[in-house]
This record gives C-alpha cells, structure tokens and sequence, in this order.
C-alpha cells in the first residue's frame, strides 16, 4: 500500500512539474486532490480496509493529500507570479519614446474677436442682454423708427416668415427690448447674429453683430467718441487709425458710422477696402428721442447713445482675412491657425 501511495506522490509530482500553465494545473489538481480524483478514490475505498487499520490508513492518506496539496499551491503561486510578469511585459510602455499630442480643438475666430470686443465693453461697466434672433417687424422696425414702406428698409432686406415675423436683420431691437424693462442708468450689450439679403467679399447672408446701448442723465456725442476710441484702441493695433462719418440711421440722432485703416493696404486703397483705405465696422450714434420715448424713457431727463458693430469686419481687420466667406467654410487649414494651445 506504501508503495502505491509513493506512485501517487512521485506522479503528482513528475505531472506538476512539467505543467507550465495555470488552466493545465487546475485539470491534475482536480484529478488529484478533486471530488472524482485519485487520492479521494482512496479515502472512499477505507469501508474495505479492516477496521484495526483504518486509523493509520486514513492518516497516511490525509497525509499524502496535504502533501500534494501543497506541491500544487506551490506550483499555483508560481505560475500566477509568471503570469502577472508576462501581462505586464506586454503592457510596457516604451518611456523612451516621444509623446503623441492629443488633437485638441480652439475657438473659431469669429468667437476670439467676439469675446476680445465684449471683454473690451465689460471692462467699462457693460452687461450683457441678449435678443431673439426671430424677430418681429415691430422691435426690428417700427419701434426703431422705421414704419412699413420707409426707404430705410432696402438697406436691409431679409428672410420673412410671415408680413410681421422676420430674421433679425441688426441686433438693435435689443435696445428696445432693453429699454422696455430696465430703467436708466442702462449700460448693455447685446451679441448675436443677424441676416440679410447680402453676399459679396465684405457681406455675408448671416453675419454677427453687437449692439451697445448707454442712456442715463446727459449722455453727448462726445462719450459716445470717448467710448468708440476707447474700444479702437483696446482691440486693433496701435497704428489702426478710427474714422467717424456722418450717417443717417432712423433711430439715432445725429448718426455716424466709424470705419478704421484696412488691414491689407494700412490706408493706401486696395480691393478689400474697395481703394479707400477704410473699412466701415459700425454704426452708431444718439439715440432718437421718438426711441426713447415709444421705448418708455423721458426723453426730457434721459439721453442715450448706441451702436451695432459686425464681428465678421473686426475679425477680418484684425487678421487680415480679405474675403468674408473664409470664416465660414470650416476649412481646417485655416482654423488652425488661430489655435494658440
Ligand atoms: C446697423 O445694422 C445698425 N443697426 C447699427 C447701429 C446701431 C447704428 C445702433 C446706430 C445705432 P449697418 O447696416 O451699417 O448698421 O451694420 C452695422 C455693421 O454691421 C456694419 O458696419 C458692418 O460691420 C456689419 N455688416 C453689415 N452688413 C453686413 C453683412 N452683410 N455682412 C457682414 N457684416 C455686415
């Protein structure tokens, strides 16, 4: 019985260590040491031995079961130790090797240029007060001063839905809007974007502007040039020089419009500013006391200026993008130079 007992324990032995994976030793443990393997066959078979003998049978048994038990908890911690240094071998990172620049995304140019004009204002005491885009005739006309069949309104022809509703063709609706639930002291913003029946190198069908509006107590052109300057000077260069024009807007009076030196010539007159060496970035000027006044504000105590520049001409000014389709063609090449990560 001796004998046949070492067999066990030598071939155990001899099979554990020529496994070398972990799913191969767990086959010969349960063929040893498992529910149906050879060393419980035998401790199943002790109703055959004489009962005298029982008591050392089953110890010699017990004995070569913790043996072999512990040949294969040896051998299991082997094999997962080889196994965890094989996963991490394969999973090294090579630290050596220069790094790989995840792709990353920026600002379009026109929300640079947006967010640099806005910051300009903010730092002067604006806040902002945004508008619908679908508009109706009256806050994007009428209550601007320009009642149905006024020749004002060929300057900006737009997209109607029906006879009263349109796209927004400017964003000074926002100062009516405005006006109608806040009382001065009034010092807004009002960003978004705006259609027209427009399409040339400098025009766009849909463009964005900013509108600004102040009234409070004895507002005057002079603060509304004070202010405009002010504005030049913060987002263009130092040799950008500013122009003020009269003009005539419906629902300001008097009513200018500001152009600055074109970006591509500097003055000298070329295609992009059409040979004038200007480029027009807003209108502006006082605001029309009938404004005012259909607005709810007395026109008697309170005055107010207001202008409405095109980010698409700033951005084109200040990057020196000749045609305005540029900055909405997507076009990769182009966006990524405006990535400054
Ligand atoms: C207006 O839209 C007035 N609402 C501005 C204003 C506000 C005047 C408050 C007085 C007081 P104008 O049509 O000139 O004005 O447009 C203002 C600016 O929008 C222009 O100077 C130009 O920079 C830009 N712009 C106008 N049309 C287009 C277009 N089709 N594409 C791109 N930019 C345009």
């Amino acid at each position: 019985m001796q004998d046949k007992f070492e067999e066990i324990r030598q071939k155990a032995l001899s099979d554990i260590s020529k496994t070398d994976t972990m799913r191969s030793l767990l086959e010969i443990k349960a063929a040893y040491v498992g529910k149906n393997g050879s060393i419980r066959a035998l401790l199943r078979g002790m109703k055959d031995i004489p009962a005298d003998e029982r008591a050392a049978f089953g110890k010699i048994v017990n004995d070569l079961n913790d043996q072999v038990t512990a040949l294969f908890e040896d051998k299991e911690a082997i094999l997962k130790e080889k196994e965890l240094n094989e996963k991490y071998k394969s999973q090294a990172v090579d630290i050596t090797l220069p790094g790989k620049k995840p792709q990353s995304g920026s600002l379009h140019p026109l929300n640079i240029v947006k967010n640099e004009i806005l910051n300009a204002f903010i730092g002067m005491g604006f806040e902002i007060f945004e508008g619908p885009e679908i508009e109706s005739d009256y806050y994007c006309f009428q209550a601007l001063n320009i009642p149905k069949d006024h020749p004002a309104r060929d300057m900006q022809d737009t997209f109607y839905f029906t006879d009263n509703i349109l796209l927004r063709t400017h964003t000074s609706p926002g100062q009516v809007r405005t006006m109608e639930i806040k009382k001065p002291p009034i010092k807004i913003l009002s960003p978004g974007r705006v259609y027209r029946a427009d399409d040339d190198a400098s025009h766009s069908p849909m463009f964005h502007q900013i509108e600004g509006l102040v009234v409070d107590k004895g507002i005057s052109l002079c603060d509304l040039k004070g202010l405009l300057d002010e504005f030049v000077q913060t987002v263009f260069d130092d040799d950008t020089k500013t122009r003020f024009r009269p003009s005539y807007f419906p629902f300001t009076e008097p009513s200018v419009e500001v152009d600055v030196t074109c970006c591509k010539c500097h003055g000298e007159g070329c295609s992009l500013c059409k040979g004038t060496g200007w480029i027009e970035i807003l209108g502006a000027g006082i605001v029309n006391k009938k404004v005012l006044e259909m607005s709810g504000i007395d026109s008697e105590k309170y005055s107010g200026l207001a202008f409405g520049l095109g980010i698409e001409r700033v951005a084109m000014i200040k990057f020196g993008i000749p045609n305005i389709r540029t900055l909405f063609e997507s076009n990769l090449k182009f966006l990524r130079q405006f990535n400054r990560r």
